[in-house]
């Protein structure tokens, strides 16, 4: 009895930690954009980075390092190890300075505001026979209500002890950060690069900076203009940057002041050789100072607890061909945590144009503007905040709506409940009428990134509804997790060899991120709470996205399901995804096939979660639609002449026709597993991919056939080149339903998806370093941005065959 009172007051903690563990989630490298830098899941608050740059002269200062820029000359930057809740390892090799830094960042959870972190950031030289000269600069500044102050005394000459710097904010009450020099920093007396004013080197200096409120992501600006500033003072004018060091015993470096009501705190290190400090971020309720033992103990702990895990949840096959398992695990380790460590917080408004319509958009009472008007009806929107993952760190570091549903696939599959917070942010944004906007630019920092004439998003228009596959995948681990659905049910049981499915309690007990796959009513909770948003957006497609059906109607056995992507202009279809892949001209009357099979996959979804949450007469109607919608797919879209599904234009005369041109669009029914297996076109689209002369190549499916007269022309953006999320698509569909049930075509689906997915997995492995946003149709070469690790990282789920 005694006892039973003495632990009531753990009551309130233990219930608290049975819903999702946002607490874990509050802090992380949530800055993608920048080679490393944390923040909270605030849209306020307290934004940290690291800068570096090589001191050997002033150019170097202009190139300092910050956020992620092809123009840098990087090698890589890596997370060769990230867990959300837990921390992670990131490898940045720079060899212009001749360095390569690990930033490794731990999670230290305790307290009542989102826990502590510490990070150590080290440096070595690439070449050792090289100097390799340094200085970092680590900046923390504060954005919202809160104040920071520094503990250090101003200091003219730098010293060597650590800086504390004071700090609190409404969320996160009480803190502190200290940057703490590493025990061997090499002090310039007794190296090769001594000098007169050794005293400047392996110190540190530091400035206290006022940014105005919503201005401290343009920290790396402020930070350089004060070590210039300082420069001049000393120098008697500016430095030339065309020019090397007027004089060798000088060395750039912040002027070691602090301003009064400073909110921009950033700390100077100037380093000779290899280098080592560390970075505490101590939460006052935690009540635990932190050290290095922290690291030294805590980072080693992390990464052996990491590679376990990533052997049961992604395991590379035993019996994958491979003549280097270890390295194929480092690649699929690395995509992995590169995909979940370019997840971003971001927070601000964003630009909006409900004006603008196309000709061919227009409804017959519509009054709105002429695609010539264009600017004028542009607003800003009210603040979105969003956690998502990004395409890439360095070109597109922000969130896109359809690439996401198979960012969720793959972080899904590693933090279950991570996948879920993400997704429910991207609920959130669904506006009254149903809306999101395909590309998320929130706030200034954002927006930076992105010309002007991309920035705006019309509500008109509709991006692949994706998000879709993520809920389908939620519900499909919640039925195997509770043994609900045995896996011959789900398509998964095949007999091919690998043998990869997941001893799933074991995996799901030892993550902190696995409580709604774990408790049923959690998990229905999450999922009353999206559908009715859900639905209101399900209905936004249906309703803006519809398009008429005309002659070629008369044998549709629906007369609703039919539909055309609104937004698109002569040449290009931005809203499909597939930018400049070839239609007929644009038409109020044309039909798109790709869209169609994308509404009856989002018909299907709506079902399972309605059967889910019990709304059984939602769920018969969704059933309806997705029947009449897979139906209308073949009585619209398919060709008997071309003998293959085709979008549906409009010609001169007003007659409808079909427009046909082999790639990706021809076989989305099949993508997308809306084909029974015992179709009768089944067998034409397996020709087509299997062949060489069309979609077939050494390494994956081409976007467009190699016989089809644009291949490769023009921008060549979805006109041949490989793209992976689709060969996931393709590979997927593959694996669960066609070679996975009996049919005609099984054993022809088995040949194709062992061949398919060798090529894609052996192609992308052998080029280390860094992965792209497409391959070469011809060559399987690197396409465009790099590294792009958003869907291009699926290939960890083909890999370990978690489709
Ligand atoms: C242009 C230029 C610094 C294009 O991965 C994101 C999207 C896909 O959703 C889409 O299917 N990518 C694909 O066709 C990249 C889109 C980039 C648009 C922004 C601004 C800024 O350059």
């Amino acid at each position: 009895m005694r006892l039973w009172w003495a632990l009531l007051p753990l009551l309130p903690t233990a219930l608290a930690q049975s819903a999702n563990d946002t607490e874990s989630l509050l802090w992380g490298a949530y800055r993608p954009n920048l080679y490393f830098g944390l923040r909270p899941r605030i849209p306020q608050s307290l934004m940290t980075g690291l800068l570096w740059f090589g001191t050997q002269d002033y150019q170097s200062l202009t190139r300092a390092r910050h956020g992620c820029d092809q123009g840098d000359g990087l090698s890589g930057y890596t997370w060769t190890e990230y867990d959300a809740r837990e921390g992670g390892v990131q490898v940045i090799k720079d060899p212009p300075n001749n360095v390569v830094i690990t930033t490794e960042f731990l999670k230290v959870p305790g307290g009542e505001h989102g826990g502590s972190w510490a990070v150590r950031i080290k440096g070595e030289p690439l070449n050792p026979a090289f100097p390799s000269r340094i200085s970092t600069i680590f900046y923390a500044g504060l954005e919202g209500l809160g104040g920071l102050e520094m503990e250090n005394e101003e200091n003219e000459n730098g010293f060597n002890g650590p800086v504390k710097i004071m700090g609190n904010s409404p969320e996160l009450d009480e803190f502190s950060v200290s940057i703490v020099d590493g025990p061997n920093n090499r002090h310039v007396e007794s190296g090769p690069f001594a000098h007169d004013h050794a005293d400047r080197i392996g110190k540190t200096h530091f400035a206290g900076l006022r940014a105005q409120p919503g201005t401290v992501w343009q920290a790396r600006e402020f930070i350089l203009k004060n070590v210039l500033d300082h420069a001049r003072d000393v120098l008697g004018a500016y430095p030339d940057p065309s020019k090397g060091l007027p004089d060798p015993s000088f060395t750039l470096q912040l002027s070691d002041e602090v301003y009064s009501a400073s909110n921009l705190y950033a700390v100077q290190k100037l380093f000779d050789g290899p280098f080592q400090f560390d970075v505490y971020y101590e939460s006052g309720s935690a009540h635990q100072p932190l050290d290095a033992s922290i690291l030294d103990e805590g980072v080693p702990a992390l990464l052996s607890k990491y590679n376990k895990r990533f052997d049961t949840v992604f395991p590379v096959p035993v019996d994958y061909p491979t003549t280097d398992p270890e390295a194929l695990k480092g690649f699929s380790k690395a995509i992995t945590s590169n995909l979940v460590g370019g997840i971003g917080y971001f927070y601000g408004t964003s630009i909006v144009n409900k004006g603008f319509r196309y000709e061919w958009d227009k409804e017959e009472d519509d009054t709105s503007e002429s695609s010539s008007d264009i600017d004028e009806g542009a607003r800003l929107t009210e603040p979105k905040a969003l956690l998502t993952a990004t395409p890439s760190r360095s070109f597109f570091p922000r969130g896109f709506y359809w690439d996401e549903g198979f960012h969720l696939l793959h972080i899904g599959e590693w933090d279950n409940d991570l996948s879920l917070e993400i997704l429910k942010d991207w609920i959130n944004l669904i506006d009254e009428d149903g809306w999101v906007a395909r590309e998320q630019i929130l706030g200034e920092e954002a927006r930076s990134r992105v010309p002007a004439e991309f920035q705006t998003q019309v509500p008109t228009n509709a991006n692949p509804p994706t998000l879709a596959m993520a809920i389908t995948a939620f519900i499909h681990r919640l039925k195997t997790s509770s043994g609900g659905l045995s896996d011959a049910d789900l398509g998964m049981d095949m007999g091919m060899g690998a043998g990869s499915q997941i001893p799933l309690a074991e995996s799901l007990s030892s993550h902190p991120g696995s409580k709604y796959l774990t408790d049923h009513a959690l998990a229905t909770t999450y999922l009353k709470s999206i559908y009715a948003p859900l639905k209101r957006h399900y209905d936004w497609f249906r309703r803006t996205q519809r398009g008429q059906i005309k002659q070629y109607g008369r044998k549709a056995r629906s007369r609703t399901e039919a539909y055309r992507w609104r937004g698109r202009s002569q040449q290009h279809v931005l809203t499909s995804g597939m930018d400049d892949y070839p239609r007929g001209p644009p038409h109020a009357g044309e039909l798109h096939l790709d869209l169609i099979s994308w509404m009856a996959f989002f018909s299907r979804t709506m079902r399972e979660i309605a059967e889910f949450v019990g709304e059984a007469d939602d769920a018969a109607a969704f059933e309806e639609i997705e029947k009449a919608t897979i139906g209308n797919i073949d009585d619209l879209h398919w060709s008997e002449e071309n003998q293959m599904y085709c979008d549906v234009g409009v010609d001169d005369d007003d007659e409808s026709h079909h427009v046909c041109h082999k790639g990706y669009l021809s076989i989305f029914p099949m993508l997308l597993g809306l084909l029974p297996p015992d179709s009768p076109h089944l067998s034409a689209i397996l020709d087509m991919v299997r062949d060489p002369e069309h979609l077939w190549s050494p390494y994956g499916l081409r976007s467009l056939s190699i016989s089809h007269p644009e291949f490769g022309k023009g921008e060549n953006y979805w006109k041949g080149p490989i793209w992976i999320q689709m060969n996931f698509l393709a590979l997927k569909s593959l694996y669960t339903t066609y070679a996975a049930q009996e049919g005609p075509y099984q054993q022809r689906a088995r040949d194709i998806y062992a061949e398919l997915r060798r090529n894609v997995v052996d192609n992308e492995y052998q080029r280390t370093g860094y992965v792209w946003e497409q391959y070469d149709a011809v060559t399987g070469e690197g396409r465009r941005s790099h590294p792009f690790t958003g869907w291009t990282s699926l290939v960890a789920l083909i890999l370990a065959e978690k489709y």
